[in-house]
């Protein structure tokens, strides 16, 4: 018997002969969500437990072959789908997609890894709480690829990223071990806290198997506004009236350029996007009052807030929602905005942050660089204004076949944009993470400081380097 057939044997002894997936079409789990990269694995294994998925990275560490931890295969930076060798295993969590309970008085939901975020926004709001995380992706993304790469959304401005939402986790180490660490406290300070050590890590520290994540009261209200502005200056004059007029009840403060917003009427036309037609506002905002009032009370924070803003010029029209269904328009127009860039075109994406409030003078210098360089290149710019996170992206200009305009550009227009991310002091990555499509970059935009102690960490956890090899850290 070859060394293969021995692993593979060994594999379907613990997760059943039907969930090693060798044959067929694999692309699920072998395509980035991007199309940026296709990969070959050397076997897809779904195992159901944390005994199983211990077992399972065990054996392989045994053979002497490297994991690729994957949820939902949502990530943007080719960080959960093999590379093209076949000799990595795919583990997919998907099958391990139960909520294991709910503690009302601690506030608190124990999850498997596996399970989709909508399904756990479903339960919880089921029992009357809220669990806040939430971005476009939520159909099919896992909490443990949340996790796995402190994902943001559109509630950070009020809740936080992930990592901020994660009370404990539950991880199988390199070597096949299980911690548990599912305390659900709040405070906890003794040592260093590895769960903020695996979150973020993107799979290359263990597999997290499950996680316990703070839950809140649910809103009595959320009203969503989306109004049209003069400039980026004035989304900024906006978000810091909005930080005033509703204080914790800002539960969202997305922007969205022009260009940006155009993409979803070109390839969503059934979404009516307000303000297409006023050529004096080069962005619009979609924003969140939560309020734990009265849908009154909210309504009357949201029209002072946007009286001031009228009288300050810095919002020219508004629309506010009158219903959940009309609410849900709203936000189903931002959300469409990577799906309708995608239908465009392949693209280069950005997730930077800035300070919010130099945002503006980032994006005007950062514009007219591209446009030196790349006439006509065309910029989708939009996203988490609110947290000083934009989705900074560069489409090919019109007419420019998308995929040589990658290959030939791809690399000065990254430059381009992330010399002026450093020298705004920014982070080249805010919320997808590094995957492999960041690797390089990472190197040279991080202090050679902090790389050494990433190494350190990595060689520490995974000296063999079998977890995600070649993702966030070359160790080469
Ligand atoms: P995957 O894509 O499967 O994996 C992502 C990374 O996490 C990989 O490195 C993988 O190895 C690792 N990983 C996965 N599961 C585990 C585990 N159990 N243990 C350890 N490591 C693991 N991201 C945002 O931050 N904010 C957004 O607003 C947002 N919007 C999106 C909208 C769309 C339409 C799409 C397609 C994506 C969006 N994303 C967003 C990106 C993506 O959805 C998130 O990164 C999400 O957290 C990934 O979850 P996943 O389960 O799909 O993980
Ligand atoms: C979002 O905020 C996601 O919609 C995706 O992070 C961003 O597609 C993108 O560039
Ligand atoms: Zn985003």
């Amino acid at each position: 018997m070859t060394q293969l057939t021995q692993l593979l044997e060994q594999l379907r002894a613990i997760v059943g002969a039907g969930n090693v997936l060798t044959d067929g079409n694999l692309s699920a789990y072998e395509q980035d969500w991007r199309k940026r990269e296709h990969g070959k694995s050397l076997a897809v294994v779904r195992p159901a437990s944390t005994p199983e998925v211990a077992a399972v990275v065990k054996t392989c560490a045994a053979a002497g072959v490297s994991i690729v931890p994957q949820g939902g295969n949502t990530g943007m930076v080719v960080g959960s789908t093999p590379d093209a060798s076949g000799t990595q295993v795919v583990l997919s969590l998907q099958r391990m997609n139960q909520v294991r309970a709910l503690d009302g008085a601690n506030l608190t939901v124990t999850v498997d890894a596996g399970c989709v975020l909508q399904a756990i926004q479903e339960t919880c709001e089921t029992a009357g709480f809220l669990f806040p995380l939430s971005m476009a992706s939520e159909g099919s993304c896992t909490i443990g690829g949340n996790l796995g790469t402190n994902a943001g959304g559109t509630q950070v401005v009020r809740y936080g990223n992930t990592r901020e939402l994660c009370l404990g986790l539950e991880v199988v180490t390199a070597q096949g071990e299980i911690w548990n660490g599912l305390s659900g406290l709040r405070k906890d300070n003794t040592g260093y806290d590895l769960r903020h050590l695996m979150i973020g890590s993107e799979g290359t520290l263990g597999v997290i198997t499950g996680a316990i994540m703070k839950l809140y009261p649910l809103p009595a209200t959320q009203l969503t506004a989306f109004v049209a502005v003069p400039s980026l200056d004035a989304a900024v004059q906006l978000l810091g009236l909005a930080h005033q007029h509703l204080s914790a009840g800002l539960t969202g403060f997305e922007v969205m350029g022009r260009f940006a917003l155009s993409l979803v009427t070109k390839h969503f036309p059934q979404l009516r996007v307000p303000f297409a037609d006023n050529a004096t506002a080069p962005y619009c905002v979609v924003l969140e009052n939560s309020d734990q009032e009265s849908e009154a009370h909210a309504r009357i924070c949201f029209e002072r807030l946007l009286e001031m803003a009228m009288e300050q010029g810095c919002v020219l029209d508004a629309v506010v929602a009158e219903s959940i269904t009309q609410a849900r328009a709203l936000w189903h127009i931002r959300e469409s905005i990577p799906l309708a860039q995608a239908q465009e075109g392949l693209n280069i994406k950005h997730d930077i942050s800035i300070a919010v409030s130099r945002i503006p003078e980032f994006v005007r210098l950062t514009d007219a660089q591209l446009q030196q360089a790349y006439p006509g290149a065309r910029l989708v710019n939009y996203g988490h204004l609110g947290d000083g996170n934009l989705h900074y992206n560069v489409q090919a200009p019109a007419g420019v076949d998308a995929e040589a305009f990658l290959r030939d550009d791809e690399v000065g227009v990254n430059t381009i944009v992330y010399d002026m991310v450093d020298q705004f002091n920014g982070s080249i990555s805010a919320e997808h993470g590094v995957g492999s499509l960041k690797r390089e970059k990472l190197e040279q935009h991080k202090s050679p400081v902090a790389l050494g102690m990433m190494r350190a960490i990595k060689q520490a956890l995974d000296p063999d380097n079998r977890m995600n090899p070649g993702r966030v850290l070359s160790m080469q």
